[in-house]
């Protein structure tokens, strides 16, 4: 019965999708981050505290295995010197050729943050990076409303990167919720197997199926499409390579020499 004082589930919707994290590497216990998102943000900075290619390629493999479009969001672009705009631009090619839309913006300064509201509207949107880069006051700049707290990055060294212990969602005032996840420092992989991680990776997906063997790696076959696709250019080094080392150190040893840059 409804009254004042009991709320009422009018609804359950399934759960179309959810990004899980486990507590430890061996821990059993899985704690759902989000779940119903139609859209994930990949909030990285190249300035301080620098994001790697590893990270962003991780978080990716998540997304794809849950079927979650995901966009790169470039924070702090104010504090980009030449040489960090330089390496914005190439790691922009290489994210939208394996088909991730990038936005590049700046919380403090406001570059094109107007594009950056108009790509949360209307969406559930999980936003997600490390600790530091500016995900609560992008969201704060776009929604001063929510308030969120940022946090003084000066502060990080010292007392650990907590703030947050747990995914928030907001509703947007001009349509759409957000869900702010506590700083992530690292996606677990643990609940996928090997072959199933290059099937994470569009670019590669693209070319597997043309491999000489059906249970390619695409490490070491002969015939491999993928190893080809990278030698004509059309998949990115660091995007391999990061798929190398996700697979294992031992195979990351064996590889390396040969598929560097000439
Ligand atoms: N220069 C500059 N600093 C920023 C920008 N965005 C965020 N920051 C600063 O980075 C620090 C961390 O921001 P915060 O939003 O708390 O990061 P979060 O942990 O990802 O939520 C704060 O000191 C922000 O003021 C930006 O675009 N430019
Ligand atoms: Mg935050
Ligand atoms: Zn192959």
């Amino acid at each position: 019965m409804e009254n004042d004082q009991n709320g009422v589930i009018h609804e359950i919707f399934p759960r179309h999708n959810y990004i899980i994290r486990k507590a430890t590497k061996l821990s059993k216990v899985s704690h759902i981050i989000a779940a119903n998102i139609d859209q994930a943000f990949i909030v990285v900075t190249l300035a301080w505290p620098r994001t790697s290619t590893g990270f962003i390629d991780r978080i990716l493999i998540n997304t794809e295995a849950y079927h979650i479009p995901a966009k790169i969001i470039f924070n702090k672009i104010d504090l980009y010197d030449e040489g960090l705009l330089e390496s914005l631009k190439v790691l922009r090619t290489i994210y939208e050729n394996a088909g991730y839309e990038c936005i590049e913006v700046s919380a403090i300064r406001g570059d094109n943050l107007a594009e950056f509201k108009n790509m949360l509207k209307g969406h559930t949107t999980l936003i997600t990076g490390h600790s530091g880069v500016g995900k609560s006051a992008l969201i704060n700049a776009i929604e001063p409303g929510l308030k969120l707290k940022t946090q003084d990055i000066s502060s990080y060294h010292k007392k650990g990167i907590h703030t947050t212990t747990f995914a928030e969602m907001f509703p947007l005032s001009f349509g759409g919720f957000i869900i702010d996840t506590p700083g992530i420092k690292e996606f677990g992989l643990t609940q996928f197997t090997r072959t199933e991680i290059a099937e994470r990776f569009p670019e590669m997906r693209k070319y597997m199926h043309q491999c000489r063997f059906s249970n390619c790696t695409h490490i070491h076959e002969p015939g491999c499409a993928v190893v080809e696709a990278i030698e004509m250019g059309n998949i990115a080094l660091s995007r391999y390579e990061n798929y190398l080392s996700i697979l294992s150190d031992d195979y990351w040893e064996k590889t390396e020499k040969d598929y560097r840059l000439k």
